[in-house]
């Protein structure tokens, strides 16, 4: 498995997905401090509010294969910047969460993703499971030592 970390504000569902994704028991726990999991890199999401937080992000991503932009289906805004995805030297994806919120706005969180430069969006509800076999699979599957090759991009990972 492609190991991933999950950015989002506060609340968006990053620890929720990561016990959806390894099968534990949902249960409420803030996360704290950043949470380096044997596939998942789970993160406070003081860490994206908070600017001067942003470069230890930048540091963490560089452990990962793929890094992961959450936004909530209920979020009332995005906290990413357009195109912000072109700073990375990985993979980005965008995970919508919480598409089974009463609330939910999937697509208006999926534009806000395709905005910030995620080409490949999954939708998924940590509640109700729907989603997450196909997020687990393609983190499973995708071959990042061929997109970084195709991409040109120079990763000591993938020597
Ligand atoms: N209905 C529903 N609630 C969810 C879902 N995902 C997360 N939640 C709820 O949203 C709240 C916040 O979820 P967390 O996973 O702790 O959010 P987080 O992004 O890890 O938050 P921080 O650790 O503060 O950064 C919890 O009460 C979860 O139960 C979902 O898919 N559906
Ligand atoms: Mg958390």
């Amino acid at each position: 498995m492609n190991k991933v970390i999950l950015i989002g504000r506060s609340e968006s569902g990053k620890t929720t997905l990561t016990q959806a994704l390894t099968n534990k028991d949902i249960r409420y726990e803030k996360t704290q401090i950043v949470q380096r999991g044997e596939f998942i890199i789970d993160t406070p999401g003081e860490y994206i509010q908070t600017r001067n937080f942003g470069g230890a992000l930048a540091v963490y991503a560089y452990e990962s294969d793929i890094v992961g932009l959450l936004i909530s289906a209920d979020e009332p805004f995005s906290l990413f910047p357009p195109n912000i995805t072109s700073m990375a030297n990985r993979l980005v994806i965008g995970i919508v969460t919480g598409i089974d919120k009463k609330d939910a706005r999937p697509d208006r969180a999926e534009n806000w993703l395709r905005l910030a430069g995620c080409k490949k969006i999954f939708k998924v509800s940590s509640a109700t499971g729907e989603g997450i076999d196909e997020l687990r699979e393609f983190l499973s599957t995708f071959d990042c030592k061929e997109y970084y090759k195709t991409q040109k991009i120079q990763q000591s990972n993938y020597k």
